[in-house]
């Protein structure tokens, strides 16, 4: 299989709960390399185009105001299959849908503050990676 890269958000519920070490951690062991991290305080602009895909969703503002109501660690992971293998980490969007052992499951607080970002697909991952890292701040 091949070694790709992915890119993931550790979201404010997580940080404010001090929780990026463990969840990095889970990252890890899930078999993937950080190659790229910064902790940031996105801007209302930032979040709304990050999130564009979702401006017609009812969970839009909501989502948009609790992405920026604290900061973020932005990553780029690295790994074999990243996109699958760390939304395999992740578990599912609601936490009370997600298997035991993921990220979601052990520490995620509701469907919207669900702890972690993870790219959905190899073209959206190049597409977010590029959207917050410069490429010299990439170190694989
Ligand atoms: P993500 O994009 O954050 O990795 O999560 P995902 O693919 O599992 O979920 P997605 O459908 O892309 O939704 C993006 C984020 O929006 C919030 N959300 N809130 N209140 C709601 O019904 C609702 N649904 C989604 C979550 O924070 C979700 O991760
Ligand atoms: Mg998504």
């Amino acid at each position: 299989m091949a070694v790709t890269r992915t890119f993931s958000i550790i979201k404010p519920d997580a940080t404010r709960r001090n929780l990026t070490g463990a969840v990095t951690k889970m990252l890890e062991d899930a078999g993937l390399r950080v190659v790229a991290s910064k902790r940031i305080h996105m801007s209302r602009e930032q979040a709304e185009g990050f999130y564009a895909v979702h401006k017609d969703r009812p969970f839009f503002g909501e989502l948009v105001d609790f992405m920026i109501s604290e900061p973020v660690v932005v990553q780029v992971l690295e790994g074999e299959d990243a996109v699958k293998r760390n939304r395999d980490a992740m578990g599912a969007t609601n936490p009370a849908e997600a298997a035991d052992g993921t990220i979601r499951k052990e520490h995620a607080l509701s469907i919207g503050e669900n702890s972690v970002h993870g790219s959905d697909s190899d073209d959206n991952a190049k597409i977010e990676i590029d959207y917050f890292f410069q490429p010299e701040e990439i170190v694989g």
